[in-house]
């Protein structure tokens, strides 16, 4: 194990994230490979984590003052053993080549335990949406598409959104390779829903959190009913998982952006989440703004001379990280566990640090990590494809059942492999073993390829 990681740290040595996203793997599985020595004699680690191809590229495009700005693009096509490359992709000036390689190793293991047939990907660019106009975005995705366009299609590579990549943007995109390819097909997922798109898709990052952590509390005899509840972001994610919350009769009295975050003790109710919509989707305003109109509210900046993130140091019963990547480490894990959390369900992909997801470990919290607990998003593009390849839409019933059933199998996948390798009730563990185990069977039996 420390033989991999050494090797993994020593080729890319500047990929943080990238190293981190691996060693938790390799700590889970471990057990795995004592048990199976024939993976270790294939080099299935060594192999699981090399990219199967990695693009970058040159975005060239013109700002409205006319002046020229390049930007780097980027597709990591990580894993094809158990279906095409699947992953969103990420537009914010933090993103880097290590990022977006964590980002796909681990869609890797959520698309495996999706029970849909997706390999993982992931891409994006270091371009900041923030304050640009609509006709920047569009002349930005236009150009990212004209390289990315020869390396995608339906049957080889499906992105779709992550960061900075919504509606207005999968638009641009699915339009350039459309008039490209001169094919209408399903290349893209979180297509609007009169060319293409899927009912939920939306909805369903932040649903299926929520249910996720239903599923968590069942265990426990408990539900969401009457709970109060900390969600950081208030993106696309936060906005879906506060909306299901208030269906399930719980109350959030937070929500967040990379400046700062609102902390509203009476509850963000549903007439405060649309203004949240229209002010971050229609305005793309900043979260600060919420306290302008629900003055009752407090509105704290990001200080850059604290060491932990205030957001999660309220009393509450669960927390919701639906913004980025480390947003909680070891200090805010302890504040968490202090102020009498038992759930934590990871909207965003891997939002919590090694030091910090040990103390919820050890604390006994139930504690759903990314790859299981955000998986709702990639399996209804999953079922977006599907739902192309039969040229057919399906009800907003028919498909909020699926993701249902997808995150209560989901749930229950990690359950069963947690306790068949040892540790009952590591969702954490269970996620890694049983995403683990699909890819590398189907990898052995492909042969070296
Ligand atoms: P959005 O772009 O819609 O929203 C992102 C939110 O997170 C914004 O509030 C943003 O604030 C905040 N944020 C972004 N970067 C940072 C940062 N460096 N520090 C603090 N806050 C930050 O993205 P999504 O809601 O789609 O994505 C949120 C998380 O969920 C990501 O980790 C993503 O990978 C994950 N995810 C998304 C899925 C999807 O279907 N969209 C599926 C599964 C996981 P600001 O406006 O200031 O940038
Ligand atoms: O991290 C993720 O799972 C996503 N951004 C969604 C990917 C997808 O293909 O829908």
């Amino acid at each position: 194990m420390d033989d991999i990681l050494e090797l993994v740290k020593n080729k890319d040595p500047q990929e943080r994230e990238f190293h981190q996203a691996v060693m938790e793997v390799l700590i889970s599985v471990k057990p795995v490979l004592d048990q199976n020595p024939v993976y270790r004699q294939a080099k299935i680690l060594e192999r699981l984590v090399e990219p199967e191809r990695v693009i970058l590229f040159r975005v060239p495009w013109m700002d409205d003052q006319g002046e020229p700005q390049v930007n780097r693009g980027f597709r990591i096509e990580m894993n094809s053993a158990i279906g095409p490359y699947k992953g969103g992709l990420r537009f914010h000036p933090s993103v880097t080549l290590g990022i977006l390689k964590f980002l796909a190793f681990e869609q890797v293991f959520k698309n495996a335990l999706t029970t849909l047939p997706m390999g993982g990907g992931k891409g994006g660019s270091d371009f900041d949406p923030k304050g640009k106009s609509d006709n920047e975005m569009m002349r930005f995705c236009h150009s990212f598409m004209c390289e990315l366009y020869r390396h995608i299609g339906p049957n080889t590579d499906v992105p779709a959104g992550d960061i900075g990549v919504g509606a207005r943007e999968i638009g641009f995109l699915f339009g350039m390779y459309k008039k490209l390819s001169n094919e209408f097909s399903g290349v893209l997922t979180g297509k609007g829903l009169n060319w293409g798109g899927s009912l939920i898709r939306p909805e369903a990052t932040g649903y299926g959190s929520v249910y996720f952590s239903a599923e968590m509390l069942t265990t426990r005899n408990k539900t969401l009913k009457g709970t109060t509840c900390l969600v950081s972001g208030s993106g696309n994610v936060a906005q879906f998982t506060v909306e299901k919350l208030l269906d399930l009769g719980a109350k959030v009295v937070t929500l967040s952006d990379s400046s700062g975050y609102i902390f509203d003790e009476s509850g963000i109710d549903r007439e405060k989440l649309e203004y949240i919509k229209m002010l971050k989707n229609v305005r793309r305003g900043r979260i600060k703004e919420y306290i302008e109109k629900y003055t009752e509210a407090v509105y704290s900046p990001v200080d850059p001379a604290h060491d932990y993130n205030p957001l999660w140091d309220h009393k509450a019963d669960c927390a919701f990280p639906s913004a980025t990547q480390n947003e909680i480490n070891g200090k805010d894990a302890q504040n968490l566990v202090d102020n009498g959390i038992i759930v934590v369900s990871e909207g965003a992909n891997m939002p919590t640090t090694p030091e910090g997801i040990d103390i919820f470990i050890n604390h006994g919290l139930l504690y759903g990590p990314g790859k299981a607990a955000n998986a709702g998003g990639v399996s209804v593009s999953g079922l977006e494809m599907t739902q192309n390849s039969q040229r057919l839409n399906w009800t907003r019933e028919e498909v909020d059942n699926r993701l249902k059933m997808i995150m209560k199998s989901i749930h229950q996948t990690c359950l069963e492999a947690a306790a068949q390798y040892g540790t009952p009730g590591n969702y954490m563990n269970g996620a890694n073993i049983a995403g683990f185990v699909k890819v590398v069977d189907a990898m052995m039996d492909q042969g070296l390829v």
